[in-house]
């Protein structure tokens, strides 16, 4: 089965840096595939779209260097069963609150005895080899989100969760989480001492921290602070912020 490239990236130091796709759009997911990521997320959470056109901007990844990665819109047993099938290498699940929670995510995610996969890897043959089904379990990638007030009450215990492979923090929820107003503000408090504070208990508890990030600024100071996956730049945010800043700049010289 082709590698988990992520996994590889993490192990030889990282972080692993992801693009993240908004756009319901294959070309543009082939666009951000192309451009130096590790892996590239497709949002079924926030982003305006559905399934049926997740799929084509996975398969427009799985043709690119970055490999495909998804956000399923909830903990959903058939949603992820189908992001998978369709290649998806690591899932992100949203609004995690409890262990139980994350063990209902990870056995989604794996093959019995193991957990409660159903069996039909359709494309996941295609992108990961012949031998997807003996290796899928250990390759996959499962990524439970932190980002309310029972998640951090809960985090140890998330953490904890056999199978899971990190912790991933959606930095807006968990300002909204802990009493302050998105957009989320990582230098300051109550922000900051939860960053550090989720990379240390996830360190501790022997798996990986990664963090959604949409600035240059943000990112290196989440690389500093020793995540060992951030998604650095999302296609919406990257459109407008250049697009704005070219307008002004010509109407300015
Ligand atoms: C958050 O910041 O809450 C996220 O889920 C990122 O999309
Ligand atoms: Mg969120």
């Amino acid at each position: 089965m082709r590698p988990n490239q992520i996994k590889q990236v993490i192990a030889q130091g990282g972080p692993a840096l992801g693009g993240w796709m908004a756009f319901n759009s294959p070309y543009a997911a082939e666009i951000m595939g192309h451009s130096g990521f590790d892996t590239v997320v497709v949002d079924l959470q926030h982003g305006p779209f559905y399934i049926d056109a997740a799929i084509p901007m996975l398969q427009a990844l799985s043709a690119t260097p970055a490999m495909p990665m998804a956000r399923c819109s909830a903990n959903n047993f058939f949603e992820i069963n189908k992001l998978l099938d369709a290649g998806a290498y690591a899932i992100i699940c949203p609004m995690i609150d409890s262990a139980a929670d994350a063990a209902a995510f990870v056995s989604a995610c794996r093959y019995p005895p193991v957990g409660t996969r159903s069996y039909g890897p359709t494309r996941g043959f295609l992108y990961g080899g012949p031998d997807y089904f003996e290796h899928a379990n250990s390759t996959i990638m499962t990524w439970a989100m932190v980002e309310t007030p029972q998640a951090m009450k809960e985090l140890d215990a998330i953490a904890a969760t056999p199978g899971l492979d990190g912790i991933f923090v959606g930095p807006a929820d968990l300002s909204l989480a802990l009493g302050a107003v998105p957009p989320p503000k990582h230098k300051a408090e109550p922000l900051a001492s939860a960053l550090k504070h989720i990379v240390e208990r996830t360190h501790a508890a022997g798996k990986l921290a990664g963090c959604f990030s949409t600035t240059e600024e943000m990112s290196i100071d989440l690389k500093r602070l020793g995540f060992d996956f951030i998604t650095v730049a999302m296609d919406a945010v990257l459109l407008k912020t250049s697009a704005s800043e070219r307008v002004a700049a010509v109407r300015k010289a």
